[in-house]
Parts: structure tokens; sequence; C-alpha cells
């Protein structure tokens, strides 16, 4: 070959080279910290280069009750100072200066004084033991058990970095389906080798339990929670975990729900299982966080199910018991109004449980950013103490005094370059994160600094994205279920729509249950003369909610049958409306391409082609729902598409007949 055409070649490949980016770097710049280092060194490596810092550590160092983790950043002649009661503190302090040099700079004078709203700020891995991770759409498990506990990834510590670089103070391992073999002593050495490379981040690791660990690890013929025997196999394994970990969290316990093991099935009660298992850790300080996703299909409203069963059961639990809920009644949908235990149990401390992982939000092929969602919920108002009873004040101490407070996600992590998948999934993980430490920051102004932070401070790229990412939410909303409908996905796998789903094993896992469709009208009646769910929250919520003049209408079929041609505040008919939500989110969908296009220049050529593809497949998906949806429900409602909606490019029987290939979504 002609070597000027060669050259020019090598310079072509250069410069692609270099605007390339897997995204593996997330948030963060390079790393200047190294294996082995204590806490506060990798303070001082992290603003290295940033600023003229010292750091002042002592117990004493913060004004007021700022607790181990708050920091201060002002300046004194001339240098930045780091003030923190402990050296994790004063980590966080130093991820702040990182966050603001890389987000507009660090104040001439800044008078910086923060502290977490929540202690304990934890993901939680649906990870494996074999590699798989239970709805995670971003490539196998991080932890390569088969090499622990002797090789050590590199991703370890970078996964440390990152959580620590958004407050996040601790991990639980494995999936909540457990399998008692995590509690095996060579799977305890592998999960000592995590902690360690974990420790100098302030970072605790947690496991997930399986309630029958008794008999199917330790051989006893029962694992009855009130049995002596039982209670003294846990609290050897206790001693024998924290010989290996000191400073290990606790476990988390997902009992009798979805074919999970547990205290009923000896006649017991939740309270009993975990105050049992808290017994054990106790001594250590360790906690259990006992979950409230329960329900059995005999309920005639599953929504009812986590209230009815462990309402009663308030003032019953040990002091280290957290009862963990999810965030909505149900499952984790686009949109749920919160879970109305959330106020409700003011002798137990509760924990909120969001899911970052995109289960019901299309997975990690759909662009929807998630702090509206965090935000919408824990700014819910439970008016359990009257008005301002937030779900925040409810569960970070605030209102019930309750500690320590925590707050759980369901991490969206795993293996691939980019570690979520896609690349605004990132900044989901980042979102809990920042909500963890402060549920006061705006779901705005956490997606400039994550965008500015990730991709670029220029403002013609942050403004557009920005406003984009803050639209997602409701667009998937919209194209997916709006106006409060929910669990309608297709069997299974939960990405695509599948609203004639009928013949489930279970009543209350097919779709028809949840929207209940027929030439009557649309939605689950669970007001006061339906199911009653209305009358778990307090009023005036279970009056708003019980009238469907008064209720939301973003919650309208959540909580309401009606009519089709039931009139909207807009005048327009319950079908019409329906059928222009779905073309709004549509439309939106649509949008984003036009917005990422419009940036295109702005962004390195690696990201820019990835998410252009997702976002292509997003607006295409987008109409599958709204076809779907629309053509399915108009077999019920029998009424015509108004004149505002495009018309359906599908066909229902040619939708019926897809089936997804799951190896894809899995
Ligand atoms: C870990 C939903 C998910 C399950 C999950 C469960 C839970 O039902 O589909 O995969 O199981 O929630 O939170 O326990």
């Amino acid at each position: 070959m002609n070597r000027r055409i060669t050259a020019a070649l090598l310079l072509a490949l250069a410069a692609l080279c270099a605007r390339a980016d897997d995204g593996s770097g997330l948030w963060l710049p390079a790393d200047r910290a190294r294996d082995g280092m204590g806490t506060l060194d990798i303070a001082r490596a992290e603003v290295e280069g940033i600023a003229d810092v010292v750091f002042r550590i002592a117990a004493g160092a913060l004004p007021g009750n700022a607790g181990p983790d708050g920091y201060a950043i002002t300046r004194q002649d001339g240098r930045i100072v780091i003030s923190a009661a402990s050296p994790v503190g004063a980590l966080y302090g130093a991820y702040h200066l990182q966050r603001l040099a890389r987000t507009g700079g660090i104040p001439v004078e800044p008078d910086i004084r923060e502290s977490p709203r929540y202690d304990l700020r934890l993901l939680n891995h649906w990870d494996n033991l074999d590699g798989t991770v239970e709805r995670g759409y971003a490539g196998h498990s991080l932890w390569q058990w088969d090499e622990l506990p002797g090789t050590l990834s590199p991703r370890y510590r970078m996964y440390a970095r990152a959580n620590a670089s958004i407050g996040i103070n601790g991990t639980v391992l494995n999936n909540v389906n457990a399998t008692p073999q995590t509690l095996r002593p060579d799977y305890l050495s592998k999960v000592k080798a995590l902690a360690d490379v974990f420790r100098p981040y302030g970072i605790k690791v947690y496991l997930s339990v399986n309630f029958s660990s008794p008999v199917l690890l330790g051989g006893l013929d029962t694992s009855d929670p009130l049995d002596d025997g039982v209670a003294a196999w846990w609290a050897a394994k206790a001693d024998e975990i924290y010989r290996l970990v000191p400073d290990f969290g606790g476990f988390v316990v997902k009992a009798n729900s979805e074919g999970q093991p547990g205290p009923q099935d000896y006649g017991r009660t939740h309270a009993d299982g975990a105050n049992m298992l808290a017994r054990a850790l106790a001594p250590h300080g360790g906690i259990v966080m006992w979950r409230a996703f329960v329900y059995d299909p005999d309920s005639d409203d599953r929504a009812k199910q986590a209230y009815d069963e462990f309402i009663g059961l308030d003032g019953l639990f040990d002091g280290n018991v957290i009862l963990q809920v999810k965030n909505g009644p149900v499952d984790f949908q686009p949109r749920e109004p919160f879970n109305p235990l959330f106020g409700a149990m003011e002798r137990t401390p509760l924990m909120v449980e969001f899911q970052i992982t995109q289960e019901y939000l299309g997975h990690s092929e759909q662009l929807a950013y998630l702090a509206p969602l965090f935000t919408e919920c824990l700014r819910s108002d439970t008016y359990a103490r009257g008005r301002g009873s937030t779900v925040a004040a409810a569960t970070d101490g605030t209102l019930f005094g309750h500690s320590p407070s925590a707050i759980a996600g369901v991490a969206n992590i795993g293996l691939d370059d980019n570690w979520t998948g896609h690349h605004f999934a990132q900044a989901n993980w980042y979102c809990f994160g920042r909500l963890a430490w402060d549920h006061t920051l705006t779901s705005d102004g956490i997606a400039d600094e994550w965008l500015r932070a990730t991709f670029s401070d220029d403002d013609g790229f942050v403004e557009p994205v920005k406003r984009m990412m803050l639209s997602s939410r409701e667009a998937v909303v919209d194209y997916m279920m709006p106006l409060g409908l929910h669990h309608i996905f297709a069997e299974g796998h939960h990405y695509g729509p599948e609203p004639w789903y009928e013949r489930a094993v279970r009543p209350d896992w097919s779709s028809v249950y949840y929207h209940r469709a027929g030439s009557a009208g649309i939605g689950f009646d669970r007001t006061s003369s339906g199911s009653g769910a209305t009358g778990h929250y307090f009023s005036p919520l279970r009056e708003i909610y019980d009238d469907p003049s008064l209720c939301p209408e973003n919650l309208l079929l959540w909580f309401h049958h009606l009519p089709w041609d039931y009139r909207l505040a807009n005048g327009l008919t319950l079908w019409d409306n329906l059928c222009l939500r779905y073309q709004a989110g549509v439309e939106a969908a649509r949008e984003f391409q036009k917005v990422w296009d419009s940036v295109e220049d702005k962004v390195d050529r690696q990201r820019f082609l990835h998410v252009q593809e997702r976002l292509r497949r997003q607006a295409r998906d987008a109409v599958w729902w709204r076809d779907a949806c629309l053509l399915y429900f108009q077999t019920h409602s029998g009424m015509p598409f108004p004149p505002g909606m495009e018309r359906p490019v599908y066909d229902l029987d040619e939708l019926k007949r897809i089936r997804l290939d799951l190896k894809h979504h899995n």
C-alpha cells in the first residue's frame, strides 16, 4: 500500500481510538490509588492534582451531630481543609471535592458541611453463585467465585471506589433467593477476600441467607426459629463469619415469599424468624434486614398483602431488625403509589428497597432515568403524623427516631465493560447513591453532575440530554402502563407487553389480574367498595385515593375500575386519554433519538453509537407496547382510536406471536 495512504489511515485510526470510550471509567477520573492503601491514603490520592488539601481527622472535628461519615470542606491559609470525624468521612469529603472539580469547579471559599440522611446505604446484588444474575442485564456477576479468594479481579477495587464516591457503604453480595452454600466455610473465605478489598472504601459486606440453612447445610432436622438447636446453629455461624470478617454487616432475608422457606413453614411468625437471626448477630453488632415482599395466590389483592402480614407485628421485632419494604405495594412497577407500610409501623424501623436494575422499565435496553421515580416515592406524604410525614422522614430516623436508618437498591451492575449495559443506566446507580446520601437532592441536579462528570461539561450537551433523561421515566410509563395500569408484562422476562396473558400458574402472575379490562371498563377496584386497599393509607390519602374525581390521574386505574367512557379532567373519555398517553410515550421515545443525534459531535464515537442503537430499539419497542396494549384493550372497549393518535402499525395476532429471545434479556 502507498506509504502516504498507510500513514493517513493510521492517523485516522489513532483519532478514532482517542475518541473511543467504553464507559468503563464511569463518572470517575483516573484512579491514583493503589491496592493495599488505607482509607486516608486513598483520600489523599483522590484529591492529588485537584487542590492543595489538608485532612483533619478528630472525634470532634465537626460541629453538631454529623456522625462518622460526615465531613466539612473549608479553606484556611490558602489550603483546602477537609475535616471529618473518621477516615471514611475524609474520603467522602475527597470525593465531594473531586465532584466539584469535574462539575464546575471548587468555590474560592467553600463552606460545605455534609452528613448522610441514611446511616446504611446499601446495594443488593441478586447475584447467584453460578455467575448468573437474577434480573441482571449487564452481563454476568462481578464476583468471580471460582477464582476467589486467591485471585482478586481489579474490578473489585474499582467497584468499591465507584460506590464510595457516591456514598454507598454496604453491599449485599448475593441473591435474596439465596442458596445455603453461601454460608459454607469455603465461600465465607471468598466473602472475606471481598470484604478486605472493600473495607478501605468504607464498604461493609452483608449476605442474603436461606432460612432453611440449618437443615440444608447444617444437617439439622428442622429450621424452626424457636428450636434451641437452630438458634445455636445460627449463633455459631455468626461467630464463624465474624472471625473472618469482623465488621460484617448482617443478613438480608427473603422468607415465605415466592417459594423461599421461612418461619411460617413451622407455624411461626416473621418476627419469630427475624428475631432469632437478630440474636445470633447482636453480640457482634450485626443487623437483620427482613424483607416484607410477601404475597400468596389466595388473597383478593396482592397489593394488600405485605401490609396485612406485617402491620400486626409492629413493635415485636428486636432492635437490630429493619423491615425492608419495596417502594410500592406490588413490585417495582414503572409507577406505583408508595407502600402503605411506610408511616404505618411506628415501632419498627423500615427501610425502602428500590430496584436500580430495570426489570420493569426496559432492562438495559431502554433509557429510563430513575431519580424521578425514587424521589416521587421518598417525597410522598404518608400523613402518618400529619402533613410532612414523607416516606423519607418515616425511614431516615427523623419522624420516629429509629436508628440505624437504612435504604437499599437492587444493583444493575455486571461484568459488561460499561458496568450497567446501557451507558445511561450508570446514572441510576449514581442517583441511587446520591439520594441515599441526601434525599433532598433534585433529579435535575443529580443528572447535571452525572452528565458533566461522565460525558462532557459542555452546556450544549448537558442541557438537552438532561431534559431527555428527566422525561425518560414518564415516557416509559406512558408507552407501557399509563394512568395507573401495572404489571401487564409478558410472561417471565418482564420486557415486552402481554396484556392478554391469563394462563399463569398463579392468577396474580397474569396480566388480566391487574388490568381487569372487560366491556364494562378497566382498572383494579381497590376502593372501600372494592378490595379496600385504599383503607391502608392515612387520611386524607385514603379518601383521595377512594374517589376517582380526587385520585391523581397517574394512579387512577391502580385504585379504580372505570367505564371506558368515564370523563377525565380534560373532558375526554378514559379510552381517549389512554390512547393519547400511549401515543405521547411513543413520541417522547422518538424525540430521544433526535436529541441524541443533535449532540453527536459532543460525544465520543463509541458511546454515541451504542446509545444511538439503544434509542432506536426503544422507539421501536415503544410502538410495540402501544399497539399491543391498545389493540388488545380495544377488543374490550369497542371504541375507535381518537383523531390525535397514530394508527397501529402491527396486527394484534402478529404481536401475540412474538416470543422474545430471552438469552438476550437475561
Ligand atoms: C429476587 C420480583 C422479581 C424476582 C425477585 C423478586 C424479589 O418478583 O421478578 O426476580 O426475586 O421480585 O424481589 O424477591
